[in-house]
């Protein structure tokens, strides 16, 4: 039963050995009746491309211009580089500026600021790469820092404000300062109550540009938290400020809280009178006063928004105006905003064509925007505002004055975004 079991074993085996080298032979000669040599293999492809070309590029009956090709079977062409027509260069041309961006901000500022970088990027630094220096009074931490390491093209340098600069004075007598805060609580005015909008205020009027980060530049562009920049900027506004002779400049303008600067006029009268010398003889004064500089009419240049020249705001004549004005207290026993301390020191120290207005950087801070003037202007620099929301000429912004104390041309259309 054994010898039997095992020829029939024997047997199975056999078979199927056969079976199997009939297979092999039989799947192997199958490719061999299609084997190509490499040129068979080009010569067929080429053919299936010209048929694809004679296609989709041969006249056919009621062809009109801008017509997509047939839809086809055949794979379709490899795809091209854009052309570099219309399109700028990745980088841009040419020499930089010592510049940096600057940014004051908190922690917790981290998304809002990150939306900002995104657009300044996107719409201008990618192609310039300037540096951007971040300032908090307190220290950075690793989130803050990791996001916008990674959104910046330049390098970005974090700085801790030093106490004096983000504190009371000795001078100040604090028991008043609360006071003021409570009275203005009460009265509901914006900020009123708060002490760190107050030392914000006094550092970005007083103490930002003197930074040790700050001393290696020459000009800043400000970036807030939650702005927009809405069209791209083709050049180098730091250039450009370089080239004409420009030391500080502004997109919106409009007018400050009355309650918020009470005596601030007051103080710097007080200052011309004792420093004479600093007054720029051409200066902006009938931007900020109405009736010769008795008094003060609010208006201002949003500081949100800057591109300036730090060697101005570290020149005696800036440093004096902001001691002689930092001593007067209103910082803390009112609510001076930097964005009025700024203007004034601009439209009193400077001479009128060292302020500039960028009618094509297009901007926004809750609540306003600054839409360009101009539909030409806004189609080449792919803005996405909508030119209705354009503040400019409306009642409330004091841009209309600028035009008007500089004798400059408003543009065209602007009739139709006044109100
Ligand atoms: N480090 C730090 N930054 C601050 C503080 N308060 C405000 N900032 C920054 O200072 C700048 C101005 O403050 P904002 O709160 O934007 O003031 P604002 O523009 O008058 O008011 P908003 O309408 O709220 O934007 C922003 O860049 C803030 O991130 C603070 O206490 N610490
Ligand atoms: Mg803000």
């Amino acid at each position: 039963m054994a010898s039997g079991s095992g020829r029939y074993l024997r047997y199975l085996l056999v078979t199927f050995f056969i079976f199997a080298v009939l297979y092999f032979i039989s799947s192997s000669s199958k490719p061999r009746e299609h084997l190509q040599t490499a040129s068979d293999i080009i010569r067929e492809q080429n053919e299936k491309w010209r048929g694809y070309y004679d296609q989709t590029t041969a006249p056919s009956a009621g062809a009109t211009e801008g017509h997509h090709p047939k839809a086809s079977s055949q794979p379709a062409p490899p795809t091209s580089p854009n052309t570099v027509a219309g399109l700028p260069n990745a980088a841009a041309d040419g020499p930089r500026m010592n510049a940096t961006f600057v940014t004051l901000a908190r922690n917790s500022d981290i998304w809002e600021i990150a939306r900002s970088i995104r657009q300044v990027e996107d719409r201008f630094n990618h192609r310039y790469n300037y540096d951007w220096v971040f300032l908090n009074d307190m220290p950075f931490d690793d989130t803050f820092i990791n996001i916008t390491t990674s959104l910046v093209s330049g390098k970005t340098k974090y700085g801790e404000i030093e106490k004096e600069h983000w504190s009371f004075p000795d001078f100040i007598d604090q028991d008043k300062a609360k006071k003021v805060r409570e009275d203005m609580a009460a009265r509901k005015i914006i900020y009123g109550d708060s002490v760190s909008y107050r030392h914000m205020c006094r550092f970005e009027s007083g103490f930002f540009f003197r930074q040790p980060l700050m001393n290696e530049y020459e000009w800043y562009w400000r970036v807030e938290p939650s702005i927009e920049l809405f069209c791209d900027v083709h050049y180098d506004p730091f250039k450009y400020m370089a080239d004409h002779k420009k030391k500080y400049s502004f997109v919106l303008s409009l007018y400050e809280y009355a309650e918020t600067v009470p005596t601030l006029w007051d103080s710097v009268k007080k200052f011309m009178k004792t420093h004479p010398e600093h007054i720029a003889q051409d200066n902006s004064l009938a931007f900020l006063s109405d009736d010769g500089g008795d008094s003060y009419n609010h208006c201002h240049f949003w500081s949100n928004f800057e591109i300036g020249n730090l060697n101005w705001l570290r020149s005696p004549a800036y440093l004096d105006f902001f001691e002689s004005l930092d001593r007067d207290g209103g910082f803390f026993y009112e609510r001076w905003g930097d964005a009025p301390v700024h203007s004034i020191a601009a439209g009193l120290l400077l001479q009128k064509e060292e302020i500039h207005f960028f009618n094509d950087i297009a901007y926004y801070h809750v609540p306003f925007t600054h839409c360009p003037t101009g539909e030409q202007t806004r189609l080449d620099l792919k803005c996405h505002c909508n030119p209705k929301d354009n503040f400019d000429w409306k009642g409330y912004s004091c841009t209309s004055r600028w035009f008007d104390i500089n004798g400059l041309k408003k543009p065209d259309g602007y009739e139709a975004e006044m109100d």
